[in-house]
């Protein structure tokens, strides 16, 4: 059977979706834009996800065009009332489909899995350099306070120092309504509750300037509510952090 308009129209619009999905894939490849250990760990995953999630849909494109293109017209078993249809399908294929995708689940999920115990458990990644940071979201700035008593907010435009290759913690809260600390180059998110203080670190591995957002709409100005986060060289950091502190 020659395919009608209606399926040759389908098989194009198949094959664009198809190539969209590869072009995006390259682009992926290119550059994720990340920086520091948790962007690599997230990265990995995603791109993981991403390989798996194309595989599949390549299997699926090219069984669709397959049968668009092969199937006859199927009259002779077409079931009737009170009769079963004729066997159609292979249950070997089926056995195998169904026994590859329990193996992308269960790769997916111990590097899932992997990947939360990395971004939670700071105390095994932790150094004796480490030390933790309070932030505190009000609307429409971020306040820092170091452990040497150091303590300025994002408002007047300073940024929020760290030093490079030391993994740091943010202990996050707030001191109004509900914000989320956000730091997307190194791929974290904190939810800075009035009720509860929550945990998360990072270890930069560039020195530089990267954006620090909120990520829950705070009210009005949340789309205000910037800040910068600087990555310093260690003995910068140093000099800044105890000369700073000394002051107080
Ligand atoms: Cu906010």
């Amino acid at each position: 059977m020659n395919p009608s308009k209606k399926q040759f129209a389908l098989i194009i619009g198949a094959v664009i979706i198809l190539m969209l999905n590869f072009v995006s894939i390259f682009n992926w490849f290119g550059d994720l834009g990340g920086t520091g250990a948790h962007a690599e760990v997230y990265d990995e995953l995603f791109t993981l996800y991403w390989s798996l999630g194309a595989a599949i849909g390549l299997g699926v494109y090219c069984y669709f065009i397959y049968l668009v293109t092969t199937s006859q017209e199927e009259t002779e078993d077409e079931p009737q009332i009170g009769e079963k249809p004729l066997e159609r399908g292979s249950t070997k294929v089926a056995f195998a489909i169904t026994v590859v995708i329990t193996l992308f689940l269960l790769v997916l999920s111990d590097v899932t899995f992997d990947s939360i115990d990395f971004f939670e458990k700071h105390e095994e990644y932790t150094t004796d350099e480490s030390f933790t940071i309070k932030v505190t979201g009000y609307q429409y700035y971020w306040k820092y306070q170091y452990p040497n008593g150091i303590e300025y907010t994002s408002a007047g435009g300073e940024a929020l120092r760290i030093p490079v290759d030391v993994p740091v913690v943010f202990e996050v809260t707030s001191g109004d309504v509900f914000h989320s600390f956000a730091l997307p180059e190194h791929r974290i998110k904190i939810d800075a509750l009035p009720s509860r203080a929550n945990t998360g670190w990072i270890l930069a591995e560039e020195t530089g300037y990267y954006p620090i957002r909120c990520f829950e709409l705070c009210g009005d100005d949340h789309a205000i509510m910037i800040g910068n986060l600087e990555v310093m060289e260690k003995s910068e950091f140093n000099v800044w952090y105890q000369s700073e502190g000394e002051g107080i």
